[in-house]
């Protein structure tokens, strides 16, 4: 067995991100676990043709590292290039594991440190275990029936198989999420025939998205004004949660206001429009943003599916209105595994006295701030239950749970103490606050279901506020809400 003073699973930006910071504090005795066969996470994984980020580059990026982003939302390769020069400059990989897929994860409580096994029975130890696995990483291939059936090719949109050649063949995408709406009109002028198969239409915006300009490319090398741009998009974007969090109709009234003005404007036969005008308000689902999606659904080749699929069978799918259609290939874009249920673990975790987070998380997932269960000492989760947003970047919400994870880690050492574990009612207050501050949202009045929601209605994924009101919570280490144990 291999002994550390950290164990990070994953290496995806929370990885990193608790990777740079560790090494910041001086603790360098630490290793990645990573499955896949290389480091980067959801930017290596999802390279599915037209991968993009949602979010303005500039505040997708890690705050203590800027960079020249080419354009406005950067495609898949420029940030896992990003990615990769970070690795670089901070020589993770002389960190890293690779290959390395976690199988179990248990705390010995006589020695007071985490063991992760790997597929391969190689263990390892470490008296702090940094779950990093990311909230959207276990991807869902839905119990459709007949799909064993199907003879052939497919795969998930996370598992893209770039050895298959898919021009000039007929494939079918299930899902309009939005992964989908970026493949879609990545691929239909390749293919033979592309079917899209819509359960729900989504909202979505235009994307505007556009190469930086010269005077853009050079203010951003200046890290004042880089920082000023970024702080400029960042409380734009924070104004949008007083629509999100309390004033659902005001949602109506702008952003579905904007929504509808451009499918009317990209989509002008009627039948086709209302296919795909939502019944829900803009923000209950996520808001995807896209110019290109409308256009690519009208070419000639391209067919919205609304019906509904009956089954999958041999050489294609049936739909619910009984047409058949023969397929090459389906892609199912149809997203993962959330906060709703325990698949979200792709290993289980065992804390004191046995306890099991696969069985804690099994009908939801909750943690304090994300990060932190009752229950599992030194255990800390980055972008765990309730910390996903839908107005501004993500990687706020990680530097700030990083923030939390090296406070803790800092307190465990000056106090020399052997595990920190958060108290059981601070938690609880912790997630009544939130299901409180649901309450008028539109993620609960907007009449949708939802991946961010339990069937019970609870949203276990998003975190329903203002971010700067969350890294005011989870930035610093409160003992006085831990059980510390020497
Ligand atoms: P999403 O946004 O969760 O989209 C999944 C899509 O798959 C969505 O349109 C679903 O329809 C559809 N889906 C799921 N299950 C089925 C079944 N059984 N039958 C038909 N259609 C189905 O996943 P993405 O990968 O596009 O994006 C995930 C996140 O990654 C995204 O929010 C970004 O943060 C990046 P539904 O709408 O539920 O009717």
């Amino acid at each position: 067995m291999e002994s550390f003073e950290v164990i990070i699973i994953g290496s995806g930006f929370a990885g990193i991100c608790a990777a740079i910071k560790l090494k910041k504090q001086g603790i360098n005795n630490f290793i990645i676990l990573e499955r896949e066969t290389e480091l980067g996470g959801t930017w290596w994984r999802n390279n599915y043709p037209g991968a993009a980020v949602d979010v303005v580059s500039t505040l997708y990026s890690l705050s203590f590292e800027p960079y020249n982003w080419s354009r406005l939302y950067a495609k898949q390769p420029e940030i896992l290039n990003y990615t990769k020069n970070i690795i670089k400059k901070y020589d993770l990989n002389a960190h890293a594991k690779t290959k390395a897929n976690v199988t179990l994860a248990r705390y010995d409580e006589n020695s007071s440190q985490w063991r992760v096994t790997i597929e391969s029975g190689q263990e390892y130890s470490a008296p702090i275990l940094i779950n990093a696995i990311g909230h959207l990483s276990q991807p869902v291939i839905p119990d459709i029936p007949g799909i064993n059936n199907f003879k052939g090719k497919y795969f998930h949109t996370a598992k893209w198989d770039h050895s298959y050649d898919y021009k000039e063949k007929r494939i079918g995408i299930i899902g309009t999420g939005a992964s989908s709406i970026q493949v879609v009109p990545a691929i239909a002028d390749s293919v033979n025939e592309l079917h899209v198969f819509q359960r729900t239409p989504h909202w979505i915006v235009p994307r505007h998205d556009r190469t930086l300009n010269t005077f853009e490319k050079t203010i951003q090398k200046i890290p004042l004004f880089n920082r000023l741009k970024r702080a400029l998009i960042y409380w734009k974007n924070e104004t949008r949660i007083l629509a999100f969090q309390y004033f659902p109709k005001l949602m109506q009234l702008i952003a579905e206001k904007e929504a509808v003005h451009h499918l009317h404007n990209q989509v002008p036969e009627k039948t086709l429009q209302e296919e795909l005008t939502p019944d829900y308000t803009i923000g209950c689902k996520r808001i995807l943003i896209s110019d290109e999606y409308y256009p690519a659904l009208q070419k000639d080749n391209v067919f919205l599916e609304t019906s509904g699929i009956q089954e999958i069978k041999e050489d294609g799918i049936r739909l619910k209105n009984g047409k058949e259609i023969t397929l090459d290939c389906l892609v199912f874009a149809t997203g993962f595994h959330a906060f709703t249920s325990n698949k979200c673990l792709p290993f289980d975790i065992i804390g004191t006295d046995g306890i099991s987070l696969k069985q804690e998380w099994q009908n939801k997932a909750h943690a304090f701030v994300g990060v932190t269960v009752p229950g599992f000492p030194n255990l800390f989760n980055i972008n765990g239950p309730n910390t996903g947003i839908g107005h501004t970047s993500a990687i706020f919400m990680t530097e700030a749970q990083v923030e939390y994870i090296i406070s803790s880690i800092q307190y465990i050492k000056n106090h020399n103490i052997s595990s920190v574990t958060i108290k059981p009612e601070v938690e609880q207050q912790y997630n009544d606050y939130l299901q409180r501050a649901f309450k008028n949202s539109v993620w609960v009045k907007g009449g949708c279901n939802s991946w961010y929601q339990t069937t019970e209605g609870e949203n276990t994924t998003i975190f329903p506020s203002f971010t700067f009101l969350f890294k005011l919570r989870a930035r610093k280490f409160n003992p006085k809400e831990h059980l510390l144990i020497d």
